[in-house]
This record gives structure tokens, C-alpha cells and sequence, in this order.
């Protein structure tokens, strides 16, 4: 048996491996890691929120009792503009971006996130997530530019998600593979659950909201109809799962082996999950752990943002069907030329 490894002695060894690092990272991850316990601790409590005062009342400790994915951003907020590692954040929550106050050290890194992913689901108690992007802040003057908010993901130093299911699991790579760290209520850590996850090679899921078919771009539908009918061996056993938690989906499908699509549609011609704090982390991870992440034309990490909240196409999985997936956008786009 392994012996028991936290979160932070596993940055630690890690940080050895880089004689240059000063352990900011280690700091950030570390305050990352803390939000996480505090939005999963929310999270099992929300289907007391009614018991113990809805929104807009006060809980038993007198403090405002918040929407959680509010919340969930508050907390990431207050955790990272407090701890002297970032120069900025970006998050789905805040139209702007937002930066430390002055009596707040600044740090070297910029960090994207999407507080709670999967809001919709509280309610029904599925699973839910948090998702993050780090990058490091590159304009040489104090000032935050859009050089430093706008990196395309493959300049990404490090990512992650937090799922909140059956147990508290939070998921990384910092570039030297994928791992996975479950809370560990007894103990108040993350402890080392999913060393080195790697996609397996077959692709056994696919997730997509099937009920939007007929408002796909030409190939997407027909790309799933091609993995449905079983007609080559490897989908042989292939099922569908679709939670509506993107992070859930998408760590599942790392687990087992699948392809996840939300493609544009009529309604959201640039797709509906957004480049910066859902997308490029995910995209990063995925590709950490042997996938690959693409709009159905370009690499999802090649994407330099234009805006903040920008959305774009997302199939993410299995590198054979995210190839499969472009080579069928590409197909029927040339069909319709010609
Ligand atoms: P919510 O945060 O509004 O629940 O949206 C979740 C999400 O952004 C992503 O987590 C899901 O994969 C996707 O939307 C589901 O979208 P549909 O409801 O259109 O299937």
C-alpha cells in the first residue's frame, strides 16, 4: 500500500523537482486546495439551506445566506486575492477582471475560474465542480493587461477542477501528468486517491444533450450516429452518459474513456461553455492525461481569447474521436461548398 500522501507534500516533492521555484505555486495550489474544502463543506450542506434559512436570511452563525454558486465565488475570491500569490483573477461570476486590493500582496500568477459549474444541479444533489486556469502574469509593467488575461491556453502553467459528488475529488497537472486528490473528512486533507490518470485507450462514453440534434452543425449528429451504430469493433460496447455538470461529465469520461461535445448550435452560434475558465483547463487536463480538446476545427489551447467570457464549441475526450469529430465538421463543410 502507498503511503499516505496530502496535497501538500505532494506540491512540495514536485516543487524539489524545480530547484528555480520560489513556492509560490505550492502557495497558490495550497489556497486553491483550502477554497475547495470550504465551497465542498457549502456544497453538502446545501440541501439544508431551507432548514437553516433560504436566500436572503441569516444562518445560525449571523452571516447572509448566499446563492452557492455566489458563495462558492466569494469564497474563491476572498481565499486567492488574499494570498499574495496572484496578480489577478477572472472569474464566470465577475464581468470584470478583478485584482488585489492594495493592502493585499500581489503574487506572479493569474488564475481563471468557474466558481460552480453545474449550478442547475444543486437542487437534485448531482454532482457539481469548480474549475481553474493558471497562468503566469508576462507584461513586464505593474499594470494587468490583456497580454496577461487573455493567454491562450497552451500557455497554462497548471489547472484543475474540484468535483463535489459522492466524495470531494481535486483534480490537477501542473504539466507533469494528471492528479487526483480525495477530501478525507477524518483527516481534513486532500490525500492522493488517483496517481498519474491517464484516459484509457477506448473510448466507452460518449455525452452529449442529444435532445439539440437538429440544431448541431452538419457532421455533428452524424458523427454520433457514427459512434451509436457500432459499426467498428472499438464501439462495441459504447454507452451514453450525460449529467449536465460539464466537470462531472468530463472527469468521468477521463476515468473510463469518452468523448464529450457541446457543439454551437442555432441558438448559440459560438457554442455555450465559455474559453477561458471552462474550456482551456479542461482542455489542458485532458491533454495532460493523453486526449485532446478541440472546437471541432482548432485545438482548444491554440485559441487566443478576444474577450472574457468568451464561448466557444467543446468536444474533449478520446484523441481518436475528437480527431473523428474534426475530420466530420470537415467533411460536411466541404460538402456544403461544394
Ligand atoms: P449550469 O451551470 O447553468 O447548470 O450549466 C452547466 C453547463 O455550463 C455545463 O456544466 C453543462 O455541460 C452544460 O451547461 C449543460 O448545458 P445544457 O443544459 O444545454 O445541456
Amino acid at each position: 500500500m502507498e503511503p499516505i500522501r496530502t496535497i501538500h507534500r505532494h506540491l512540495l516533492e514536485q516543487e524539489k523537482k524545480h530547484p528555480e521555484a520560489a513556492g509560490d505555486f505550492t502557495q497558490l495550489m495550497g489556497q486553491i486546495a483550502l477554497a475547495a474544502k470550504i465551497i465542498g463543506n457549502s456544497v453538502n450542506k446545501a440541501g439544508l439551506l431551507d432548514v437553516l434559512g433560504g436566500a436572503g436570511h441569516t444562518n445560525v452563525q449571523g452571516d447572509a445566506v448566499q446563492k452557492l454558486d455566489i458563495l462558492a465565488n466569494t469564497i474563491m475570491k476572498d481565499v486567492l486575492l488574499r494570498s499574495g500569490t496572484v496578480a489577478a483573477i477572472v472569474s464566470e461570476e465577475e464581468e470584470e477582471v478583478v485584482i488585489p486590493s492594495a493592502e493585499d500582496p500581489r503574487g506572479p500568477y493569474i488564475v481563471h475560474f468557474d466558481p460552480l459549474d453545474g449550478s442547475t444541479n444543486i437542487d437534485a444533489n448531482v454532482s457539481i465542480g469548480t474549475i481553474f486556469g493558471i497562468y503566469r502574469k508576462i507584461s513586464p509593467t505593474s499594470e494587468i493587461t490583456d497580454e496577461d488575461i487573455l493567454q491562450p491556453g497552451r500557455s497554462l502553467i497548471g489547472a484543475g477542477y474540484v468535483v463535489y459528488g459522492a466524495s470531494t475529488m481535486l483534480v490537477f497537472s501542473s504539466g507533469d501528468g494528471v492528479h487526483g486528490f480525495t477530501y478525507d473528512p477524518a483527516y481534513g486533507e486532500f490525500l492522493l486517491s488517483h496517481r498519474d490518470i491517464r484516459i484509457p485507450d477506448v473510448c466507452k462514453i460518449y455525452s452529449a444533450n442529444e435532445s439539440r440534434t437538429t440544431h448541431w452543425p452538419p457532421g455533428a449528429e452524424e458523427f454520433i450516429a457514427h459512434i451509436k451504430s457500432r459499426s467498428e469493433p472499438r464501439y462495441r460496447n459504447i454507452t451514453t452518459r450525460w449529467i449536465g455538470s460539464l466537470v462531472a461529465d468530463v472527469h468521468r469520461n477521463i476515468l473510463y474513456g469518452g468523448v464529450f461535445l457541446y457543439p454551437e448550435t442555432e441558438n448559440d452560434p459560438t457554442g455555450k461553455l465559455r474559453l477561458l475558465y471552462e474550456c482551456a483547463p479542461l482542455a489542458y487536463i485532458v491533454e495532460q492525461a493523453g486526449g485532446a480538446a478541440s472546437t471541432g476545427k482548432l485545438r482548444i489551447l491554440d485559441i487566443v481569447p478576444d474577450t472574457l467570457h468568451q464561448r466557444v464549441p467543446f468536444c474533449i475526450g478520446n484523441r481518436d474521436e475528437v480527431a473523428l469529430y474534426e475530420s466530420y465538421i470537415a467533411e460536411f463543410a466541404k460538402k456544403l461548398q461544394a
